[in-house]
């Protein structure tokens, strides 16, 4: 057998794109409540348009989600069908701290996570949480810039003690900031930033990641000092970087692409800043202040495992006449040999074994992957009992070359990983575009791209299928 007896099959998602009920049981409002569907999606996202309050005239798709908030019986119930071991999902900061900076948390959003995490052992189910999934209260932007400022570590230090203290037992899998490398590319997403006019845009984003850092250590040494059996890792937007061709300045501009990425995870693993990032900061007038005590933490409280998403390897040129197509978050050189989604997002099985080497060479630490799938149209059909389902043959193949890749970076080049959540395993509300046609899941939800449905729940063809794969520990992928 190829993958572990407990290897954890489940299936991932985060809160502002699935649970909604964004004004109830006590919630404040969050960075990712005020993104707009729309052109002025990117601008928001990129700190580039501010937006801090609800506007007239837009649409705010986080604000319903798919209604998991009031749905999630129902939901936990089809994973647990499906066979999982796990899920991910994550913490609404503003679920627990509706300000952020409340000297107390809110009672009813910890009884909202302390019902689903019940909801999941019941049917045995693992859950895995991240803490931070492109969430940040409102009022620690208007008060405090957002992730810039130290104040921030301080109350992420807060939350996450409520959280392992809550919930200690019924979660011992944690990830500290969703794929905290985009910060680079989505800095209000990322980190709650605005920019002001003519504000020094770079240093502001690694003054950021600096702070977040520090605060994930901090969450390793609380999560270990609470419960010795809890787990925490990193999350990091995963994908090597090809040299468009052979050229040594397209192997050099590669490596450093790689680097742009690794150097959050070389950090929350090694427990330390690597000389290149050094060397990057002095070049950019950058001190990051460090107390003793700080740099302390991060030596000794380095992650457990390394959680990553992958969707695709990423392609770059120093040349000018090579196409350009979408990608995670950004663009990049498109790659001549791989096929693309119909968002453009290309597709490279063998991408995630090299990923999963370069990984495990870099930092030997287990590997879990929380993140990979195929954002597509779907259309619902008649099922021929009276219900509807989706002949999604496309999303399948696509997992099904994935799962092989990963079963062979595990049994033939002796990979550690722990386990496998696909993104979106119920459709949700796209992160980078805000819809819902750009669907994920096992199971349809019934909405639109207005946020007008039913919000009924089909399963598709693939949910049998991955239920199949689940059952035989990853033996059996065919239809
Ligand atoms: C990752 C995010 C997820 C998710 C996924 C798919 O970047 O962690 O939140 O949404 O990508 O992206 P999209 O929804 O844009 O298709």
């Amino acid at each position: 057998m190829s993958f572990p007896k407990n290897f954890l099959w489940g299936g991932a998602t985060a809160a502002n794109q699935c649970e909604g009920a964004y004004k109830e049981g006590g919630r404040g409002l969050a960075n990712v409540d005020v993104t707009p569907h729309g052109e002025q999606r990117f601008p928001v996202m990129l700190g580039k348009r501010k937006m801090l309050q609800l506007e007239e005239g837009y649409y705010y798709p986080a604000l319903q989600g798919i209604d998991f908030y009031h749905h999630y019986k129902e939901d936990i119930a089809l994973f647990a069908e499906m066979g999982f071991r796990t899920f991910r999902l994550s913490i609404a900061w503003s679920r627990i701290f509706p300000n952020g900076d409340d000297a107390q948390p809110n009672e009813e959003g910890l009884q909202f996570y302390e019902n689903v995490f019940k909801e999941c052992r019941k049917y045995g189910i693992e859950p895995l949480v991240t803490i931070t999934h492109f969430d940040c209260p409102v009022h620690l932007i208007k008060e405090y810039g957002g992730w810039k400022n130290y104040k921030l570590v301080e109350f992420y230090k807060r939350l996450v003690t409520v959280l392992f203290t809550r919930f200690k037992g019924l979660v011992h899998y944690w990830l500290t900031f969703n794929e905290i490398n985009i910060i680079l590319h989505l800095p209000f997403m990322g980190a709650g930033l605005v920019f002001e006019e003519g504000e020094d845009e770079q240093k502001a984003k690694y003054l950021s990641a600096h702070h977040e850092l520090e605060a994930s250590a901090w969450a390793v040494k609380i999560a270990h000092e609470t419960d010795a059996e809890n787990r925490v890792g990193c999350m990091m937007a995963a994908g090597d970087y090809y040299p468009y061709c052979c050229m040594p300045q397209d192997i050099w501009e590669a490596k450093m692409q790689d680097r742009a990425n690794m150097m959050f995870i070389d950090v929350q693993a090694r427990g330390y800043y690597p000389n290149y990032a050094k060397k990057m900061f002095e070049r950019m007038g950058l001190r990051l202040p460090l107390s003793k005590e700080d740099e302390r933490v991060m030596r000794e409280h380095t992650v457990d495992f390394i959680g990553f998403s992958y969707y695709s390897t990423r392609c770059i040129t120093t040349r000018d006449d090579v196409a350009q197509t979408e990608g995670n978050a950004f663009k990049g050189t498109k790659n001549p040999y791989l096929k693309a989604s119909e968002w453009g997002w290309q597709i490279d099985p063998l991408g995630l074994r090299t990923t999963m080497n370069t990984l495990y060479d870099r930092y030997q630490k287990p590997l879990f992957i929380v993140e990979n799938g195929l954002g597509a149209k779907d259309e619902l059909i008649p099922d021929g009992n009276g219900s509807f389902t989706v002949d999604d043959d496309y999303r399948i193949a696509y997992l099904r070359e994935h799962i092989k890749a990963m079963k062979a970076a595990v049994e033939e080049d002796g990979v550690e990983l722990w386990g496998y959540t696909p993104w979106g395993c119920i459709d949700l509300v796209s992160a980078s575009t805000g819809e819902m046609s750009k669907r994920y899941g096992f199971i349809y939800t019934d909405l639109d791209d207005a946020g007008k449905g039913t919000f009924a729940r089909y399963k598709k063809k693939s949910f049998a299928w991955y239920q199949k794969v689940i059952a035989s520990n990853g033996e059996d992928l065919e239809d």
